[in-house]
């Protein structure tokens, strides 16, 4: 590119007769329009940066308005719609994205063509919006762009953290955490929304009217602004809106007598307490304040956006006074992702009864028929518990709404469940334990949503079976399962261009992007030479991609002919890391041992692990820096590391992901059975021709179902025998595997530096009074795993063998598109039917 020669704006651009270079010329003419007359830059500077901004304006105009006829068609149409609230959102870049779902990939790259850019460099500017943490706030981005793509009348809700995840830094100490700033410059992709706004109260207390009914006054109030980020379906003209609120204070809220006798700090109290709210994602909550902002994040988020569907519900009657409350549940659906929102319940309770009127019935039965639940996890930490103190302080409404739903609720049990008498105590909302009474969030969601589900399979039987048991007994038809999905065109059309020409080549159409079942069609092929050598080629140009990426961001060269093995998601002692890296320092160890010509005979790896750990997660971040310590001892071993390559890849977010997926050719989903709840990254490498070797756990299951379980390398407990694992490991009655002890033998043998790794591998032992008895069973799986990996160096070895089961895993990855998850939500939660903008 000539990026450099063209640092200053362009005078002209040259049209040429065709309709495509005339459409690029009008895009060419109005990025430069947004250069020159957007304020944010000087006008006569047009370097790579500048050039990202007026791109995206330019493609925010046309968002705008494809987001303002599809409000007016909605309103018009009047559909039932649902709104998904999420405290997450991993958006990750926008550009590539709105350009595809458009359908402008080519007049756009011509129109910076004209302008001296490539698009891919120019995209290569933009910042991540990392507003989440994990899978559970990707996949609330990829439900997104399914919603717009099928034409769901559909909105998420979320909010408007100043600082996403931080960033991840990887120096001599381990990870360190730095502020992320992703709205330091502006986000080009936001249009604020003076005209939305709704107030949210905190604290204060209760008053009693004189007809009985209550009121919530006083506290603190802080004004919850909109902001609205276009969310363009693929091939359509829908496009809808994720709504992100922010926290501000009114005008009056600034003392200006204080702040004219000087105390400044004082006098802008209001505003700065405000303006904490939406500061960062995840603020730690082991302080008592940061418990009381957390709980203000989730409250903050429910109230502005009930408010604003509840004057949505107004504004779509169409005669003044014609709305029935009854009626709500009839256009309106609520998703809870998660527990995080689970306010929504009390606050749709309180806004329907003191602002608008209703009684406790009528009421109860709107917020019922309008809620549900998806849980991501059966992990008890995960599972929320709020103080019930605090929650009176904060919400002193809501505490009595909370009480009072619990009261009828366990009346309902006693009345006509006397079996359940002595469940009574597990099943309540209220948990009046007087050491520490907490509110139960997932019972106040289970109690009061219509529908419950889970995001795999395995994970809907063990909620039903364990964690909701008796509420199944109640209610035995309000839990269902909904296996997460992901979005095929980030995840295969965008982010692997080379190997989605091929599958469009080979089925004679590119219908699969939107009906992602038709990839079947590949299975008839999986054997044909040309099919495979393409198939190859297009691998081995991702691999190389992803091989000057790693040496650019860790200095570490790479083999791309070596079989890229990855691991990349959040790092967490049930994900098992540990039992990844275990493995290669044996594979280490093994290597040293062997003759030149017998490593000669090895098939050369790439491990590449990825993650972040949570900041105070002690453990997770002693396992980033043991990859890091294997991997600088390997990679500098002159005998071993044209045989083994260890890389720690850092700052793991979407867009490193859209690097690493495609250039992957087996990955590691190796939690303990029963503990990963889904899992979607499995999906996504599965779908760009990965092969996985994992547990029975979460998605994974249905994975290989969908692949065939010759294309699988499965090792590992299953869910059901680990309770009788983790005992007899408790009681001393397991017998390590000599491997295991070699392995854990090596690192304390000091080879990895001097790092004290003592506390980390302590963990893995029985009972030592450390750790917790290897409670994730890295001992008890570790042989089936290390022969799993043997079998994955014998599989590499045969090519054909190998690029027949990659095509097969593509082809066998259709159900895991979120579209088939999104319709199934549609149908059988939300009762939600599409409508198109025509
Ligand atoms: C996570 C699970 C994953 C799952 C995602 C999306 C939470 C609480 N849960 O297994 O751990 O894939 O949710 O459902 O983040």
């Amino acid at each position: 590119t000539n990026g450099k020669a063209a640092t200053s704006l362009p005078e002209k651009i040259s049209a040429k007769a065709n309709p495509e270079a005339s459409e690029a010329t009008e895009i060419a003419g109005n990025i430069l329009y947004h250069a020159k007359y957007s304020p944010h830059f000087s006008p006569l500077k047009f370097g790579p940066e500048q050039a990202l901004y007026a791109t995206a304006e330019s493609l925010r105009d046309r968002l705008i308005q494809l987001w303002n006829e599809t409000y007016v068609h909605f309103n018009k149409v009047d559909p039932k719609q649902t709104y998904y609230l999420s405290m997450e959102y991993l958006q990750g870049r926008a550009l590539t994205n709105a350009i595809g779902n458009l359908n402008l990939q080519g007049p756009y790259a011509d129109a910076l063509r004209k302008l001296g850019y490539e698009l891919e460099e120019i995209a290569e500017q933009e910042k991540d919006a990392a507003l989440g943490n994990g899978g559970l706030g990707r996949l609330a981005s990829c439900f997104l762009d399914s919603m717009a793509t099928l034409n769901l009348p559909a909105w998420g809700y979320g909010l408007r953290y100043r600082h996403g995840l931080f960033k991840q830094l990887i120096s001599q100490k381990g990870q360190e955490e730095i502020p992320e700033d992703w709205l330091e410059k502006f986000s080009p992709w936001e249009i604020v929304r003076h005209d939305v706004v709704f107030p949210v109260r905190f604290f204060g207390s209760v008053e009693i009217n004189p007809d009985g009914s209550r009121k919530w006054v006083g506290g603190d109030v802080v004004q919850a602004l909109a902001y609205d980020v276009p969310i363009p379906g693929y091939n359509t003209k829908n496009t809808i809106s994720l709504r992100l609120w922010e926290a501000k204070a009114r005008a009056e809220d600034l003392d200006l007598f204080q702040f004219n006798e000087g105390e400044y700090e004082l006098a802008a109290q209001l505003h700065s307490r405000a303006q904490q709210i939406c500061t960062v994602l995840y603020p730690g909550d082991a302080t008592e304040n940061g418990k009381l902002l957390r709980l203000k994040q989730q409250f903050f988020l429910c109230s502005a956006s009930l408010q604003d569907i509840i004057s949505r519900f107004h504004e779509r009657s169409t005669t003044e006074g014609s709305r029935k409350w009854s009626d709500f549940p009839s256009k309106v659906a609520v998703q809870m992702n998660d527990t995080h929102p689970t306010l929504a319940i009390p606050e749709l309770m309180r806004l329907l009864m003191d602002e608008n009127g209703l009684g406790w019935d009528e009421a109860w039965d709107v917020t019922s028929r309008t809620v549900a639940y998806t849980n991501h996890t059966v992990l008890p930490e995960a599972l929320e518990k709020w103080s019930q103190s605090l929650m009176w302080k904060l919400l002193p409404r809501h505490m009595e709404i909370i009480t009072e739903i619990d009261k009828r609720f366990v009346k309902t049990i006693r009345d006509t469940r006397v079996d359940l008498e002595n469940k009574i105590s597990s099943l309540s909302i209220l948990d009046n334990n007087p050491q520490k009474p907490v509110v139960r969030m997932a019972n106040l969601c289970v109690v009061s949503s219509h529908t419950v589900n889970g995001v795999a399979q395995l994970h809907s039987d063990i909620l039903k079976a364990e964690l909701f048991a008796d509420y199944v007994s109640i209610w035995p038809n309000k839990f269902q399962n909904k296996t997460n999905g992901i979005t095929p065109r980030r995840w295969l059309r965008f982010c692997s261009p080379e190997l989605s020409d091929i599958i469009t080549k080979w089925l004679k159409t590119d219908k699969w992007i939107t009906d992602l079942d038709l990839l079947t069609g590949l299975r008839q092929f999986a054997d044909n030479e040309e099919l495979q050598s393409e198939w190859a080629s297009a691998k081995a140009a991702n691999k190389k991609r992803l091989a000057q990426y790693i040496e650019r961001v860790t200095g570490v060269s790479i083999d791309p002919t070596s079989l890229f093995d990855i691991q990349v998601k959040r790092i967490h002692e049930y994900k098992r890391q540990l039992m990844n890296i275990l493995g290669v320092i044996y594979r280490f160890k093994k290597l040293k041992e062997m003759k030149p010509e017998e490593r000669k005979k090895t098939v050369p790896r790439t491990v590449m692990i990825g993650g972040k750990a949570f900041a105070t997660y002690t453990n997770a971040k002693r396992i980033v820096k043991l990859v890091n310590d294997v991997g600088d001892v390997v990679n500098s071993d002159p005998e071993v590391n044209e045989y083994l390559k260890v890389v720690f890849v850092p700052n793991y977010n979407v867009t490193v992901a859209e690097m690493l997926i495609p250039g992957s050719e087996l990955s590691q989903h190796i939690s303990t059975a029963g503990m990963e709840a889904s899992g979607t990254s499995n999906m996504k490498f599965a779908l760009n021709g990965c092969l996985i070797i994992g547990t029975l756990d979460g998605a994974n299951v249905e994975i290989r179902e969908e692949v065939g379980e010759e294309n699988f390398f499965l090792f590992g407990a299953t869910a059901d025998q680990v309770p009788r694992l983790r005992k007899e490991r408790e009681d001393g009655l397991f017998k390590p595997d000599p491997r295991f002890d070699e392995a854990k033998q090596f690192v304390k043998s000091g080879v990895f530096g001097s790092y004290d790794y003592g506390p980390l591998l302590d963990s893995l032992e029985g009972n030592t009074g450390f750790g917790r008895g290897d409670y994730f069973l890295v001992g008890y799986d570790f042989p089936s795993y290390m022969d799993a990996q043997a079998k994955v160096d014998e599989a590499y070895k045969d090519r054909k063998g190998w690029l027949k089961m990659s095509i097969l895993s593509t082809a066998g990855s259709g159900k895991f598109s979120s579209d088939r998850t999104i319709a199934q939500y549609a149908k059988e939660i939300w009762n939600i039917e599409a409508c198109p903008v025509p």
